[in-house]
């Protein structure tokens, strides 16, 4: 379940991380996601001792298939940037280059402008992301043990760096339709059994809104 190519990364904090893993993973062109923890000064965080840390998520993400303008579209759409919220659920961008820099500050105005809200997201340089606990990653998809088990997906390592445990994490709760679904689960190596199965739980969900 690798896939082995040149990659960029992007990381954002939108509240309670289990929502964006499942919203970001079924992006064409996200390669592998992790939530973990970011931007404080805490050494060693964890989710019961994050200190001043947020929950965020990492997102390797194939430059030629998907722009990171896409990825902070989907950033402004799915949470509410104007609400104040604890250290810990706080909107943030972490850039890490001046280019992302420059787009996430133009999005961010063009974002006030639209919704004639002051915006509370902080954009700051990316820093050290500490990845959170097994029971965190692909949290939609480990309520799915059977699932997982088939799939081989055991270990943090499996959780966060296999592509098919970032697609079908979202597929599952119905971030992206069967259409999409049908076009890519032959090249993901689903069985026909395994398809069925998923394509039930997409139209099941599809439609509910993202929940934490
Ligand atoms: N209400 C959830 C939020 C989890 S999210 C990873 C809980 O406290 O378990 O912060």
């Amino acid at each position: 379940h690798k896939v082995d190519i040149p990659f960029k990364k992007a990381t954002f904090a939108l509240g309670c991380f289990w929502a964006p893993d499942s919203i970001y993973g079924v992006v064409k062109g996200v390669l592998r996601t992790r939530v973990g923890y970011t931007g404080g000064t805490k050494a060693a965080p964890t989710y019961r001792d994050l200190g001043d840390h947020t929950e965020a998520i990492d997102i390797d993400f194939d430059p030629n298939t998907v722009t990171y303008e896409k990825l902070l579209k989907i950033f402004w759409a799915s949470h509410n940037p104007a609400s104040a919220s604890s250290k810990q659920y706080s909107s943030f961008i972490y850039y890490h280059d001046d280019e992302q820099k420059d787009l996430a500050t133009k999005t961010l105005k063009a974002q006030e402008a639209k919704s004639k809200k002051t915006v509370l997201t902080k954009i700051v340089p990316a820093t050290e992301f500490f990845v959170a606990e097994d029971y965190h990653q692909k949290y939609r998809l480990q309520q799915h043990r059977e699932m997982s088990k088939l799939l081989g997906l055991s270990s943090t390592e499996d959780l966060v760096n296999s592509h098919i445990a970032a697609r079908l994490n979202g597929y599952i709760v119905g971030r992206a339709g069967v259409k999409q679904f049908d076009e890519e689960s032959a090249a993901l190596g689903i069985d026909e059994n395994l398809a069925k199965e998923i394509r039930r739980l997409i139209q099941k969900n599809e439609g509910n809104g993202p929940s934490c």
